[in-house]
């Protein structure tokens, strides 16, 4: 097992992370920029190093930092969190050139994943159900206005380096065709400085539906069930649920199949994510497959008892799963709390927490970094807790949250509670018939 692991991260994971560690017996380094000088990761790690300015590209994006803080500490891993360098490959092969484990991703597994046309050959080619389109990156307008014209439209161009909603149009028609991929391409090389595209059929209104998996170093992968997230704004996740409303003991076991096959393909190792949409009808498509710990990982280890970053941390020492599957005991949905203004536009909201309470009781958890008097910072993101609640059953759970999220107090910046609190009254959310759009048609002026 480890002796000690660098975090390189910040906020509630790296302090999820130091816990978990705490526990396994293995010391942790904290790196921290400036700003960050008086968080508690900063605290509760038993070491920690500045590693530079408030800009992220100077400390926790600087690999040279990081390393250096790895080699000077006698570091034998690094768990990077999520976000970050959390799936740079350029990073995971330096780890590894250095002789320091990497708990993530290898190298070539990001860059098969985080090409978004290579990981939907990939997963087709395992035998993973994929959205029909394009084979592979499209060589011109004309080839992707031929396929469009033979599939029918709404038809959707997306990105390769892309993911998470950036260059990416949905085209209702063939007259909007030109806009759209001369938009596509040059928003996508100018964010990732890659214009490949790739297209295919819209899927009207779908569920966004994660499947947890975990694989070992010896080719067993198993996966942990489902979580729902459909609930987003612009992309970003507000809100995630498990086990989803529309799941059935049979779409579970099919898309958990999918997932392992998907995952055993690439000889995945580690925590990982593949997500999926799934349509009216029950369909399931392969959309992405994350590399990484995600931010809502918790509901996971809430309904199947598993901590999510020891599994990681014990398979990346080489402890062999057990390759059972896991499902859901119970019903938990998470409430990311953010300091944003949820009825201007999800503005931030940085600044200093004049007063803070938490609320608990009974299937309450909170992994937060923040305290009374503690300033956020305006440099990184702006999630400043993560309110997750467990119970027995979906009503249980609705009810709870909307308790607990009445209990929070935090004054001195907006936070996204008052958003949350109307959602848990929501006829469309409490009859549990929502999709990606639902966010769309929602009232925020009143919040
Ligand atoms: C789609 C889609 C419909 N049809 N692909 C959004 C982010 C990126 N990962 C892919 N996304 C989508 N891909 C096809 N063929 C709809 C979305 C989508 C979406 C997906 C999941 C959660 C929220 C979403 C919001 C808008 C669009």
């Amino acid at each position: 097992m480890f002796k000690k692991i660098l975090i390189a991260n910040r906020g509630e994971i790296a302090l999820r992370i130091i816990r978990t560690c705490r526990e396994m017996g293995i010391r942790t380094v904290a790196v921290y920029s400036t700003a960050d000088r008086d968080s508690l990761h900063v605290r509760f790690a038993d070491e920690a190093v500045c590693i530079g300015p408030p800009p992220s590209r100077q400390s926790y994006l600087s690999i040279p930092s990081i390393i250096s803080a790895a080699e000077v500490t006698g570091a034998d891993a690094i768990h990077p969190g999520y976000g970050f360098l959390s799936e740079n490959a350029e990073f995971s092969q330096i780890c590894a050139d250095y002789g320091i484990k990497f708990i993530g991703a290898t190298a070539e597994q990001i860059n098969m994943m985080g090409d978004k046309a290579t990981a939907k050959a990939t997963m087709r080619e395992a035998g993973v159900p994929v959205i029909p389109g394009s084979d592979g990156l499209l060589d011109s307008i004309e080839q992707g206005q031929q396929l469009a014209a033979e599939m029918g439209y709404p038809v959707i161009i997306k990105a390769t380096a892309g993911g998470g909603g950036r260059g990416m149009r949905v085209i209702k028609a063939e007259n909007e065709f030109e806009k759209a991929w001369n938009d596509a391409r040059t928003e996508s090389s100018a964010a990732f400085g890659n214009d490949g595209l790739y297209l295919e059929k819209f899927v009207e209104e779908p569920r966004h539906i994660e499947i947890q998996i975990v694989g070992d170093q010896y080719g067993k992968v198993c996966h942990l069930s489902e979580r729902d997230c459909s609930i987003q704004r612009r992309h970003q996740k507000l809100l995630e649920e498990t086990p989803s409303p529309i799941m059935t003991p049979e779409l579970r076991e099919a898309m958990g199949a999918a997932a392992i096959k998907g995952a055993q393909s690439i000889g995945y190792e580690g925590a990982g994510t593949v997500e999926f949409l799934v349509d009216k009808h029950g369909k399931f498509y392969f959309m992405e497959m994350n590399t990484r710990i995600q931010v809502e990982h918790p509901i996971t280890e809430e309904v199947t008892d598993f901590d999510l970053i020891k599994e990681q941390i014990k398979v990346a020492a080489g402890v062999a799963i057990s390759g059972r599957n896991y499902t859901p005991k119970l019903y938990a949905l998470e409430c990311r709390i953010n300091a944003e203004d949820p009825a201007n536009g999800f503005r931030p909201s940085p600044g200093k927490i004049t007063n803070l309470h938490f609320p608990g009781g009974h299937g309450i958890r909170i992994d937060s970094h923040v305290y009374s008097g503690y300033v956020i910072p305006p440099n990184y993101d702006s999630m400043i807790a993560k309110l997750i609640v467990s119970g027995q059953s979906r009503e249980e759970v609705l009810t709870r949250m909307k308790r607990a999220l009445q209990e929070f107090v935090i004054e001195g910046v907006k936070t996204t509670i008052p958003f949350h609190i109307k959602l848990m009254d929501d006829p469309g959310f409490k009859s549990g018939q929502f999709t990606t759009a639902f966010l769309e048609g929602f009232d925020f002026s009143s919040l």
